[in-house]
């Protein structure tokens, strides 16, 4: 075990609660049905894919053009809510499991589908514990495919054997082990069964329970 690639939503912070507000507001001003369980497919999946997901709820149909606008409406409002984040909204043991890596010489990566996530850790106040910020921008293919979990272990310069990656969501969880890496998730045993690792809070992870269950793998 070389490096930690960390998702940051549900991982590092519970932006998922704002990402929900959000859509409900651009929902509700549709029209549209929305509640917490629609919100669960939006959880790791971008912010287009997201808007597609909730206008599949709608009869009508909307251009291109109307889909970028509604997209910016959301995001706008998203972004007034993590302007307010601070580091007291990290997750629990977060920071000391960032620590301890630092202190032990792994690397670090951010595997984030979310365009904001660089503003996101700024505000939280740890961006530099991350030897690498993957650019969202430049992945052609979002969680579960694996192109963003192998960009931030090529750009570590690590190889994905390895690795390990933390998420929450289930696409994040099949992109982490389709990139060939080891796969820890936060959540419930019903929600996480693919992972290999499965811890019900971030208050749970430590760099020994990660080191220990990697070699347990690895035998
Ligand atoms: C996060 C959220 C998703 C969101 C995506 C894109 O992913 O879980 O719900 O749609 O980012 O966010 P934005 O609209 O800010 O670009 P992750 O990968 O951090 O869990
Ligand atoms: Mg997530």
């Amino acid at each position: 075990m070389r490096a930690v690639i960390f998702d940051l939503d549900g991982v590092i912070t519970d932006t998922a609660e704002y990402h929900y507000l959000a859509w409900k507001s651009l929902a509700e001003e549709l029209g549209l049905p929305f509640n917490k369980d629609f919100n669960e497919k939006l959880k790791g999946i971008s912010r287009m894919e997201s808007l597609e997901l909730v206008l599949s709820l709608d009869q009508g149909s909307y251009s291109e053009e109307q889909k970028l606008q509604l997209a910016a409406k959301k995001n706008d409002l998203y972004k007034t809510m993590i302007a307010q984040v601070t580091p007291a909204d990290l997750l629990p043991g977060i920071e000391k499991l960032l620590k301890e890596l630092k202190e032990a010489g792994l690397l670090t990566a951010l595997a984030s589908a979310s365009k904001n996530a660089s503003f996101i850790l700024d505000r939280l106040e740890v961006a530099h514990y991350f030897d690498h910020i993957v650019d969202v921008a430049l992945i052609r293919q979002g969680k579960p495919d694996p192109e963003i979990f192998l960009t931030a272990a090529a750009k570590l310069g690590v190889a994905p054997a390895d690795c390990v990656g933390i998420e929450d969501a289930e696409a994040g969880i099949q992109s982490i082990l389709a990139a060939g890496m080891f796969a820890v998730g936060v959540g419930t045993p019903a929600k996480m069964q693919q992972a290999d690792l499965i811890v019900s809070s971030t208050e749970r992870l430590s760099l020994s329970l990660l080191q220990s269950s990697f070699i347990k793998k690895a035998l």
